[in-house]
């Protein structure tokens, strides 16, 4: 027969993995791996852009499968040479290479690769996150070059409702701009990750983006669970001592 120590542990460790139980679902929001072709905006992601940075959002209403086999965003108001996004949705690199017919282009998508353009007009490509609820998130993930040739040169951003509060600059073939860090975000709040031409010349600037949010546990959850396993030890461990 179960003791009353017992029914009190069970009762209290079912109430803190209930409790648990919505931050514990791995909730993961990836930039890349959500990526759709058939919705914008998509879930908490939404495909566009600003003709500088931080000015008004617009959505990008064209889409499209390339020949490439690329997925595709676009503005039609902003063609051609618009700012675009790119998503290889295959497990094997996407390349598209000129180079050997005197093309100055050699650019490569790694499998499930997401990649943000620049316009001519010097526009920003900007992905949007909407929080789906308030709270702490952790942002991860990083900017890189897709062109293998002269390699992208762009100022990279993410910004919070229009203020950025991470800027960089990828430069050149080998060049990675990482970002690590918790973020309070409110329902309300936009989070853009934006990509720019950099000064004068938009040529070869596709860049890669890898970005991942990621719903941080409340503390007092956290504690809730621990008391929960704390008091299942120390009731087992009075069962194996007597
Ligand atoms: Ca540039």
């Amino acid at each position: 027969m179960k003791t009353f120590a017992i029914l009190l542990t069970e009762t209290v460790l079912a109430g803190a993995v209930m409790t648990f139980q919505p931050n514990c679902q791995a909730i993961v929001y990836d930039a890349a791996l959500d990526f759709s072709l058939n919705s914008n905006p998509n879930g908490v992601w939404s495909y566009g852009y600003s003709d500088t940075l931080g000015s008004t959002f617009v959505l990008d209403d064209l889409n499209a499968q390339e020949s490439s086999g690329l997925y595709t965003w676009r503005n039609a108001s902003q063609e051609p040479n618009g700012p675009n996004f790119a998503y290889n949705p295959t497990a094997s690199p996407i390349i598209i290479d000129d180079t050997a017919t005197g093309g100055t282009d050699h650019m490569v998508w790694a499998p499930y690769q997401l990649s943000l353009g620049p316009g001519s007009g010097f526009q920003y490509s900007v992905l949007r996150f909407t929080p789906p609820e308030s709270g702490e998130y952790q942002v991860q993930g990083a900017f890189s070059s897709v062109d293998q040739y002269y390699g992208a040169k762009t100022d990279v951003h993410i910004l919070v409702n229009g203020t950025s509060f991470f800027d960089g600059l990828v430069w050149g073939t080998d060049s990675v701009v990482s970002f690590d860090q918790p973020l309070q975000l409110n329902v309300g709040d936009v989070l853009d990750f934006a990509v720019g031409p950099f000064g004068g010349n938009w040529g070869w600037d596709t860049t890669g983006l890898s970005a991942t949010i990621t719903p941080v546990p409340e503390p007092s959850t956290i504690g809730l669970f621990a008391a929960g396993l704390l008091l299942v030890y120390r009731v087992r461990s009075k069962q194996s001592d007597s």
